[in-house]
């Protein structure tokens, strides 16, 4: 099965995909783990994402794509994935259609969890508390949640036109959430 995540910061996007990954044995690729690992290890890449991100901006997609390409060609993602936080701009669209295409495979569905925006900003704010992550902050999540509407909220038009979408209220608790999602999937 080949799957995204969708949805704004806040979502549940990290905490859902998690459990449904262990769950249909796939995968979880999460570009933000893949950042936050390289920031961790200190790469170069780490460095020039950690300034994008403690800004609430988008890693560019060069960078993002090319990281990603890396990611999914592992020998663990040919029986398929769970991609999280990615695509997020028309061009990862773009470049996830040709690599898949380039190895003869398909998306299964992709999942929107739609949660509202207090929710969303509270949920972040407790995350700063509880983990202390610097694009928690109320001003970034603040430009965070602008620029998912700009850039990643119109892409679920392309993925319902192709009638791969499945929407899932994201809003209650986490194992609640996790059986909508595999309930929707298994349909
Ligand atoms: P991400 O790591 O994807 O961060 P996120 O959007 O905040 O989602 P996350 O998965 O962490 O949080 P979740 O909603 O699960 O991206 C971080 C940054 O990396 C981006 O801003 C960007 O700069 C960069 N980046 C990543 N991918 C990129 C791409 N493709 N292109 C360019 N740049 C990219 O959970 C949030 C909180 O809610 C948690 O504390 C959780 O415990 C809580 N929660 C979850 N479900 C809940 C529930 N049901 N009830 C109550 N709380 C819940």
């Amino acid at each position: 099965m080949r799957l995204i995540v969708m949805g704004p910061p806040g979502a549940g996007k990290g905490t859902q995909a998690t459990v449904v990954a262990a769950n249909l044995g796939i995968p979880h690729v999460s570009t933000g783990d893949l950042f936050r690992a390289n920031v961790g290890q200190g790469s170069e890449l780490g460095l020039e994402a950690k300034r994008y991100m403690d800004a609430g901006e988008y890693v560019p997609d060069s960078i993002t794509n090319a990281m990603l390409r890396d990611r999914i060609t592992h020998d663990d993602c040919r029986p398929g994935f769970l991609l999280d936080g990615y695509p997020r701009t028309l061009d990862q669209v773009n470049e996830l259609d040709m690599m898949l295409a380039a190895s003869g495979q398909a998306l299964d569905r992709t999942v929107e969890l739609t949660v509202d925006t207090d929710e969303v900003v509270e949920r972040l704010l407790k995350r700063a508390q509880d983990q202390g992550r610097t694009d928690d902050t109320a001003e970034v999540i603040r430009r965070r949640l602008e620029v998912y509407a700009e850039q990643t909220a119109p892409l679920t038009a392309v993925y319902e036109g192709r009638g791969l979408l499945v929407r899932v209220d994201g809003l209650g608790d986490v194992a609640e959430v996790t059986r909508r999602i595999l309930a929707a999937l298994a349909n």
